[in-house]
């Protein structure tokens, strides 16, 4: 047998069992050194493969497959810069929870650190950003290799998605001969074991249903605040329905899911910016569920309930306060410990305390829409498309400020589309690439709100969007710059600040459509976006344009927050 023969063997081994533990999905780049490792996820029948010219690219894109999809997937580069390319999407999907299997060739030993071609030193390349790190051999396919690979690749997966998910990975050195003179053997040394199992079996079992007995007493004024957790569907309408039975104003972030119901404050930014209501409607009791929301107003009111009950809930290690004010720590599945709360919390909360978050969110709304009028500003933009978008599609929201102003001004609606967003870390980085993954997933058309800064910083993304045929709507709210930094006091520091800070660009991006096969329609109303979302979807990449200016940005969300002040006093 040649060495060729051997690592092949021992890698469509590997893939097989990827495949067998649930694995759908593989992302490639291409490279000589990663030759066996690609061909072989390519070959393996069980695999969809992506092919990506750019490692950041396909990093990204395996992130938000596996965000969409709940699957670990994996994701396979050459060695040198290339696996560091891969290192935003491992951080990211280190942050915010998801399954990615990282795969990096090597060189072997002998050709390390002696100036042989692109080598750089990959061991622990991601450092803690990975729940494991493993480094290959270059063996034998022996029998005993063999178990030990298919026992590999189980474990590899399993470590992904067991406990609190994330990244793992393996570093795999390969040895030229890269390519195979003679085909592979079709029976394997150690053949995969029968009916399709993975050589470990690992069911995950979902944290108990059965939570322990908890102690969290209810109080007439407890307020529910619900962040990000884009894993469990159905927990957005689990919260809402312990928010309603139990009479607690819900204040959820819409990427949590839960804004809905009757008991959805979907204004608690801008309610919350008034500090005598703030001061009003303080409560005895806080639930945390998920990440903590963005809005720094309900940061702000959070930090600043001393003396309250602040409980966290949450089946993993995820700490979320920042502001050290969290009072005890429910280990548990979210849903399961709603579940079990609310006979005992039903029918608990002041009914006329929640009247006044309701009265209060309902003349929020009406300021809001009297000051924004019908005029397509960011806010309008950022509200039609919660409102707009039907419920099996996903809106992926990149930071800065869309992010925000989904929170801020998306109201509240049953069956809204699935939100998904890389807020682990907060990056513009690969944005583009990640809505690309979740529309990969198949599970219903992508619509990703973007800023331009963003979106440039990702354009090559477009460009797997081209070669994989996918289909995924960008709506570019173009200010030309970062219009985020226009609401920082850096934004008094003149030419500077615009320069280095807001960094306009001038890009015409219906030339970048134009580049990358893509349609470009401009809007200017709520109208046109509308009828342009709608005849986008699913049908192609679209780049919907509206343009905006940074500094009247700043100023219209500053007549709204007065509006609201105005209208509570
Ligand atoms: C990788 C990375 N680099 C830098 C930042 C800092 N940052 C936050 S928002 C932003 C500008 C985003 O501009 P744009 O996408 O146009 O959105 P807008 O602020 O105009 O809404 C930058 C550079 C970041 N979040 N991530
Ligand atoms: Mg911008």
């Amino acid at each position: 047998m040649t060495a060729a023969t051997d690592t092949y063997l021992l890698l469509r081994a590997f893939c097989q069992e990827l495949a067998r533990c649930g694995m759908t999905d593989a992302c490639t780049s291409p490279g000589s050194r990663s030759t066996p490792l690609v061909l072989s996820l390519a070959r393996e029948p069980g695999l969809r493969a992506w092919s990506h010219v750019d490692e950041r690219v396909a990093g990204f894109f395996a992130l938000g497959l596996a965000k969409a999809s709940g699957n670990p997937v994996a994701v396979a580069c050459t060695s040198g810069t290339a696996a560091a390319e891969l290192a935003p999407a491992v951080i990211e999907a280190a942050e915010a929870r998801v399954p990615l299997i990282v795969l990096t060739a090597d060189r072997p030993p002998e050709l390390r650190d002696v100036g042989a071609g692109q080598t750089i030193d990959q061991l622990k390349l991601y450092g803690d950003a990975v729940k494991r790190f493993v480094e290959l051999g270059t063996h034998e396919a022996t029998p005993e290799r063999m178990r030990w690979i298919r026992a590999l690749a189980c474990r590899v997966c399993w470590t992904a998605l067991d406990g609190r998910p994330g990244p793992v990975h393996v570093n795999v050195p390969l040895r030229e001969p890269l390519v195979l003179d003679a085909p592979l053997p079709e029976v394997d040394p150690v053949p995969a074991r029968s009916g399709g199992r993975p050589w470990v079996a690992h069911p995950i079992v979902p944290v108990a249903s059965e939570p322990p007995p908890i102690p969290i007493a209810p109080t007439p004024r407890t307020v529910v605040v619900a962040g990000r957790d884009e894993r469990d569907p159905a927990l957005g309408e689990a919260l809402a329905a312990f928010a309603a039975a139990a009479r607690c104003p819900l204040l959820a972030d819409p990427l949590s899911g839960a804004r809905r119901g009757p008991a959805a404050i979907a204004h608690y930014d801008a309610l919350l910016r008034d500090p005598q209501l703030a001061a009003e409607l303080r409560p005895e009791l806080v639930l945390r569920v998920g990440d903590l929301p963005t809005s720094k107003p309900l940061r702000a009111w959070l930090a600043g309930l001393d003396g309250v009950e602040q409980v966290t809930i949450d089946a993993e290690e995820a700490w979320h306060d920042p502001a050290g004010v969290v009072t005890a720590r429910i280990a548990g599945n979210p849903r399961a410990v709603l579940a079990a709360l609310t006979a005992e919390h039903r029918d608990t909360g002041d009914r006329a305390w929640l009247d006044r978050w309701q009265a209060a969110d309902r003349a929020a709304a009406e300021a809001i829409a009297a000051t924004l009028g019908d005029e397509l500003s960011e806010p309008r933009a950022a509200a039609e498309l919660v409102a707009a978008l039907p419920p099996e599609a996903t809106l992926f929201v990149a930071s800065s400020m869309p992010i925000r102003d989904v929170e801020t001004f998306a109201a509240a609606r049953e069956a809204p589309p699935r939100l998904l967003s890389n807020r682990g870390a907060n990056g513009i980085d690969g944005t583009v690439a990640a809505a690309l993954g979740a529309a990969s997933a198949g599970d219903g058309p992508v619509v990703l709100h973007i800023g331009d800064v963003a979106l440039a910083y990702d354009l090559g993304a477009l460009l797997s969007a081209r070669r994989l045929g996918l289909d995924l709507t960008i709506v570019l709210v173009n200010n030309d710059g970062g219009g985020i930094f226009h609401f920082l006091p850096v934004a008094r520091e003149g030419s500077d600040f615009e320069r280095h800070v807001a960094t306009p660009h001038g890009l015409d991006f219906a030339q970048a459509a134009a580049l990358f096969g893509a349609r470009h329609v401009p809007v200017r109303t709520p109208g046109e976006l509308r009828d342009a979302l709608a005849a986008a979807l699913g049908d192609g990449v679209t780049i919907i344009e509206l343009r905006t200016e940074r500094e009247a940005n700043v100023v219209l969300h500053r007549r709204v927050w007065d509006a609201v002040a105005a209208a509570l006093s």
